[in-house]
């Protein structure tokens, strides 16, 4: 493929942005009433409006072509065949596989790989149905009450805004608690709560090998054993989710209790795999299939959906428009939706891990700017910290702005407020104030004209800025599945309009290796002069503080 920059329709985007930079959106709603029709599409109940963004005919059109022109279908269907597009890795990207629920074969250097996704998750639901049902209990009789997810980045993000998210489906007296840092206080202040005989330990990780999470899991298993004193239990108590089945049986995890899945899927795309277990722990087995079956339906719609109608595709340009052509640094996601509070976080490890590139797929260094920095918070709290920003800021901030039509937990008209605000924000932030708007509420309010005047500036909101909403009646597991399916497409198509690889993850890998030369060093409790004289003085500094291990 040419240079992105050299493409026919991004040099008709580049002019095209000449024109339309000082377009306000406003107008555009005045000169066309059936904007919303055109700038909307629609996926189940999932409603997306964007229409209130700096686009035009034109634009949009312009931003299909370009979408057409690298090849999205292609890329989409390459990755959906199990071809090997995770170049640096040598690996075919399969999480959709995970959640086919059509079961139609999908294949891996030749091998139709649904038998086994379907084999590990009958061993779910077997597993997970007798510990719910109280089958599977602790060593001493105790029910399971609490689960301990022991695992972080992609083993510990994806289950956990899954089983956040879902609460009001949880078992009654089962309890989710995840464990991701190396920080010991992380793993103590759970422990303190918990019993061991009624507690189960899973410890997830892709490679078996993560610092963290092999820590954190000796540690659990020294507690257990400490506290129980009976190191034979801990084989009823620790379960592995894993891709290295030989790791897991040196921590002394029963084969029976090991939950496989396979190198083709990516840590951060991995909540759909056995990864997910304290999911179908916490909200039983059915719920986790609702939740495959929802994100399968949003891989069909963006298999078959038209360019001009394919969410996915649609949130993935517009971002390309304003990162690309507005200069835009960031992208916010604010969910109004309380249950949702850990989506931001995910979204970030997802967007960022997968699009924070610099060399292309030809192993070129861009000359144009890649993945945004992706942050958020729920709604409505985010209107009383950092909405003034958004709102009067002088950086380009485009948002999500996600909410579903009913509440799960009805209260008074609480919810109908909610949606208020949510309707408010994206018109006002769409909308803006002008100086007549403003000066009209001043004198309205009594105030004396000096005092309009000087006031006035301060008062004025430019508007102008783009948000999506995004809607659906009720926040289900099936929602949710579609939801985060929509997302990861989402960056999928960026990273093919930027020519990257999204599945590789080397500064994570990077950040694996740089501790452990410091580690040792701190070992020795001797002074150091081996590093930089900032890091030099710093890891001295704490031998003086007497740092504790
Ligand atoms: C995700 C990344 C990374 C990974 C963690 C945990 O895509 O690769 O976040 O998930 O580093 O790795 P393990 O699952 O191998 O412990």
């Amino acid at each position: 493929m040419p240079n992105l920059t050299e493409l026919a329709s991004w040099k008709a985007l580049q002019a095209h942005f000449d024109q339309i930079k000082d377009v306000r959106m406003r107008d555009l709603f005045a000169q066309d009433q059936g904007r919303f029709n055109k700038f909307s599409t629609q996926m189940d109940d999932i409603l997306l409006d964007f229409s209130k963004n700096r686009i035009n005919d034109e634009t949009f059109g312009l931003l299909c072509d370009l979408a057409r022109e690298v090849d999205v279908e292609v890329w989409r269907d390459r990755m959906f065949s199990g071809e090997q597009i995770n170049i640096s890795e040598f690996r075919p990207v399969l999480h959709t596989a995970l959640r086919n629920r059509s079961n139609t074969p999908v294949y891996v250097d030749g091998e139709d790989v649904m038998p086994k996704i379907n084999r590990v998750l009958a061993q779910i639901r077997y597993f997970t149905e007798r510990v719910r049902g109280g089958h599977l209990r602790g060593y001493s009789g105790h029910l399971i009450t609490d689960i301990i997810n022991i695992g972080i980045g992609g083993s510990d993000l994806g289950p956990q805004v899954v089983c956040d998210s879902m609460k009001p489906f949880a078992q009654r007296g089962m309890n989710v608690h995840f464990v991701s840092n190396i920080d010991p206080t992380h793993l103590t202040e759970v422990l303190k709560f918990v019993v061991p005989e009624s507690t189960l330990f899973i410890v997830s990780s892709k490679t078996f090998t993560t610092q963290e999470t092999m820590m954190n899991a000796q540690s659990a298993r020294k507690w257990f054993v400490e506290t129980t004193g009976n190191e034979k239990a801990v084989s009823r108590h620790f379960v592995a989710v894993t891709t290295n089945k030989s790791a897991a049986s040196e921590f002394g995890i029963l084969d029976e209790n090991m939950f496989e899945f396979w190198d083709w899927v990516g840590g951060r795309y991995s909540l759909w795999s056995a990864i997910g277990l304290p999911i179908a722990l916490y909200l039983g087995m059915d719920r986790f299939e609702e939740l495959l079956e929802g994100a399968h339906a949003m891989d069909m719609h963006f298999r078959s959906a038209p360019i001009e109608k394919n969410m996915p595709v649609i949130l993935a340009m517009l971002g390309i428009w304003y990162n690309n052509f507005f200069d835009a640094q960031s992208h916010a996601v604010m969910a109004y939706n309380q249950y949702l509070r850990r989506l931001p976080a995910y979204l970030q490890q997802l967007d960022m891990e997968s699009n924070g590139k610099t060399i292309n797929r030809q192993g070129k260094r861009v000359d144009y700017l890649t993945g945004p920095v992706i942050w958020g918070e729920t709604g409505s709290n985010a209107q009383h910290a950092f909405f003034q920003l958004l709102h009067q800021g002088t950086k380009p901030v485009p948002a999500d702005f996600l909410v579903p039509a009913r509440s799960k937990n009805p209260l008074g008209e609480q919810h109908s407020v909610l949606l208020a605000n949510f309707f408010a924000q994206t018109r006002a932030l769409m909308n803006g104030k002008t100086e007549d708007e403003a000066r009209a509420e001043l004198e309205a309010a009594g105030l004396p004209e000096d005092v309009v005047d000087d006031v006035l500036p301060h008062k004025v909101f430019e508007g102008n800025k783009p948000t999506n909403s995004i809607m659906f009646e009720s926040l289900e597991p099936r929602t949710l599945g579609a939801l985060l399916a929509l997302y990861e497409h989402k960056v999928f198509v960026q990273g093919v309009v930027w020519d990257i690889n999204s599945f590789d993850q080397w500064g994570v890998e990077y950040g694996k290796q740089l501790a452990s030369d410091i580690q040792q060093e701190l070992a020795s409790r001797e002074n150091t002069t081996r590093y930089d004289d900032s890091t030099n003085n710093l890891i001295n500094y704490c031998m003086l503080l007497k740092f504790s291990d």
